[in-house]
């Protein structure tokens, strides 16, 4: 191996020796092969000191590409809330905002890698053999817990300081915060929804304390919750899938028995989740009817399990900072709070708020991969020149920067009338527009961020590919927004449920809303294409719409997908 080492010396080889020296330090070589191997390792020392050896490695190096503050780096967003936000919230906005893009950049950053570094850990049995089931979290992810509650993320959106603006301030910050999470966006999104439900049945006495602890900004106080909806039929078909049993006790309380297979963020302190009551002679209602709307602790005060068993933590293509379980439900304390029978109804009020933070991870998954990218682009030399000076490659990027602009401002609507549907501000077409845009904006996003993840990592070339970057991490967490909380054809039929239940009403509102946007931009010369193109694209759906409706049921299921892309180009055009 010298003699291959002398004649290349090249880093190439040179590196192929050093595992060969490696395995000459191993303990299976003789005495006689000990002492060749202290001359064979002596001469490798020596060619590895070659200058021209460690110049040629060197040249594998490639400048990191890095991100700013991103919140000051992100001109679509600032000149958003620049136009949007009356001056006094804006200036009060901008100043927190500026400093929370610092606080990303110096310490959540490196809490988010740490969080990817060190994934949770399961123990079920304690050295002397007693049942434990502790999901060991490591200190990072706890911290994210405080920054999350001191951040104010969830309770921005529940104290309305800002009025309709305030929910539209809380998504700017956790899209700011979502890539830089360590996957704490997620348990994040339940709470959200949680908080929601609770809201939206108007803070019963009994559930004041969980909505004061799931809202608070003191990192003691606050508390995530869970959306426990998959059994081991399923995560789609719900009304069909959900086995779980609910025991009334002569309290009021109800005890739960079931096996809930698909259980995100599962060191969090509180739930929703759904089970069929069972009546005296212990029959259930099947089907979506039987469904009623649980909450539940997860812990009591002593950390002890309420009745519930973990039988394993799951092993996922990403996401894996975050701690999702199968558990047991073993009679498990909990409170029954939607109608008997109403559980998908009032479960859909936190799924609309879960799918609205899956848009949030879209959008925040492709902006970071393109700011890198676009990074990068400045830095790396290839073909005797800048990535950016190369056409073809400059192409490529402003084909992504199109794709995340677009999400943006999707996203930016929704939340603007979220805001003012929960500030009794909104019009009953702000309503009908909202509930329509939300499965649409969900579905379209999700796929966006997967093919832009994807093309953003192969601009760095063999690099993105690489583990120790960070970007197959991104791509990791990015595959799964188009499965959880809905696939694309879940909520493609979502659509076609909203459309049916307002009897067409929600598209009437899409298109007069549309109709005077494109009046307003017809105003400036510049986007006269643009205005032709989604002219003519909105002729097409209402073509489309006219010949359907007067075709079968299967007909619209599948053309579902296609329709909702098509709502989701328009609106975004
Ligand atoms: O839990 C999961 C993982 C958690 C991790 C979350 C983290 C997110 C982080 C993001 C950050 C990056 S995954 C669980 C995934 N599973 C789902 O999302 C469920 C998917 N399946 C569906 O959405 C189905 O369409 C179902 C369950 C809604 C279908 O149920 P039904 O019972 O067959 O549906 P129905 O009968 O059509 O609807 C029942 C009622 C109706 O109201 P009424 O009875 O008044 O007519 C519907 O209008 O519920 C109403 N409803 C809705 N209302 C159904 N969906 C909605 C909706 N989206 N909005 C308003």
């Amino acid at each position: 191996s010298s003699a291959t080492c002398k004649s290349w010396q090249s880093g190439h080889f040179l590196a192929w020796d050093r595992c060969q020296m490696l395995s000459i330090k191993g303990i299976n070589t003789t005495v006689g092969q000990e002492q060749q191997a202290s001359v064979q390792e002596k001469r490798v020392l020596e060619d590895l000191e070659m200058p021209l050896a460690r110049q040629e490695m060197e040249t594998l190096f490639q400048e990191q590409p890095e991100t700013g503050n991103q919140y000051l780096e992100d001109t679509l967003l600032r000149s958003y809330l620049k136009t949007h936000l009356p001056p006094k919230v804006l200036e009060e906005v901008h100043q927190d905002l500026e400093r929370f893009g610092n606080c990303l950049l110096t310490k959540i950053q490196p809490l988010s890698w740490e969080c990817e570094q060190n994934p949770p850990v399961f123990r079920q049995y304690d050295a002397w053999g007693r049942r434990v089931d502790h999901i060991q979290t490591c200190s990072a992810w706890r911290r994210m817990k405080e920054i999350s509650a001191e951040e104010g993320l969830i309770a921005e959106a529940y104290e309305r300081r800002y009025s309709n603006w305030s929910r539209l301030y809380q998504a700017v910050k956790l899209y700011l915060f979502s890539s830089s999470s360590g996957g704490f966006n997620c348990p994040l999104a339940m709470t959200d929804g949680a908080a929601k439900v609770i809201e939206s049945l108007g803070i019963p006495g009994s559930l004041k304390n969980a909505f004061d602890h799931l809202t608070s900004r003191d990192p003691e106080k606050f508390w995530t919750s869970g959306q426990w909806m998959t059994e081991r039929r399923g995560g789609s078909d719900v009304a069909n899938g959900t086995e779980t049993v609910a025991r009334k006790q002569p309290d009021g309380t109800y005890r739960l028995y079931g096996f809930k297979w698909y259980t995100s963020a599962a060191d969090s302190d509180v739930t929703l989740t759904l089970a069929r009551i069972a009546d005296a002679e212990g029959q259930c209602t099947q089907g979506s009817r039987g469904l009623s709307l649980f909450f539940l602790r997860v812990r009591d005060e002593e950390g002890k399990l309420n009745s519930i068993q973990v039988q394993r933590l799951k092993d996922k293509l990403g996401t894996r900072q975050m701690a999702t379980a199968e558990l047991w439900l073993q009679g498990a304390r909990a409170e029954l709070i939607s109608a008997e029978g109403r559980g998908v109804a009032a479960i859909s009020n936190m799924l609309n708020i879960t799918r609205i933070h899956n848009v949030i991870g879209a959008v925040a998954s492709m902006r970071r991969m393109i700011s890198m990218s676009r990074d990068y682009a400045c830095k790396r030399m290839a073909f005797g020149k800048l990535l950016k000076d190369h056409p073809l490659h400059m192409q490529t990027i402003a084909w992504m920067e199109v794709q995340v602009r677009g999400a943006f401002l999707l996203l930016m609507e929704i939340v603007r009338l979220l805001g003012l549907a929960e500030t009794n501000l909104a019009s009953e077409q702000d309503q009908l527009l909202l509930r329509l845009l939300i499965p649409v904006a969900k579905l379209y996003t999700g796929k966006q961020a997967s093919a832009v993840a994807v093309e953003a990592m192969e601009s760095f070339g063999g690099q993105g590919y690489m583990e120790d970057t960070g970007l197959p991490v991104i791509l990791r967490d990015t595959l799964v927004l188009s499965i959880w909380e809905g696939t694309t054809n879940i909520l493609s039929l979502d659509v076609l449920r909203s459309l049916a239940k307002s009897q067409g009403q929600v598209m009437a509102a899409f298109l007069s809303t549309v109709q005077k946007k494109l009046e307003l931009a017809s105003g400036t010369e510049g986007l006269s294409p643009a205005v032709q193109r989604t002219r003519e694209a909105i002729g097409s759906l209402r073509q489309f719409m006219e010949a359907a409706g007067s075709e079968q049921a299967l007909t619209m299921e599948l053309a579902a997908r296609d329709f909702s892309y098509s709502l989701a180009r328009i609106y975004t055009g």
